[in-house]
């Protein structure tokens, strides 16, 4: 039986570290950081690009902080690919940088 425990113990602190994302129903919140944008029009394309991305949800881009967030969920079988959304960023001429996931 301790025995047990023992080894539950790595698997449970794996799980909270997993839940440790602000994770909801919405699914993940994740934060980008893009230091390219430079006026609103940037911002806006920004975030048509990533509200173009399945999974996507309240989508904010502050051209203040140069920064991106946004939640990022399953649907149904798509699931909200993160590595997809940094690609076509990196296409139109803002990359960036992952904050947060
Ligand atoms: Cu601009």
């Amino acid at each position: 039986m301790l025995y047990a425990l023992e080894k539950l113990k790595p698997l449970a602190f794996l799980s909270l570290v997993a839940v440790g994302h602000a994770s909801t129903d919405k699914g993940t919140q994740v934060v980008l950081q893009i230091d390219r944008m430079m006026c609103a029009s940037c911002t806006s394309r920004v975030k048509k690009t990533i509200e173009s991305h399945t999974g996507t949800s309240d989508v904010s881009v502050r051209l203040e902080d140069h920064r991106a967030s946004f939640s990022c969920a399953k649907i149904k079988d798509a699931k909200c690919d993160l590595d997809k959304i940094v690609k076509s960023l990196r296409k139109i001429g803002f990359p960036p940088k992952v904050v947060s996931k």
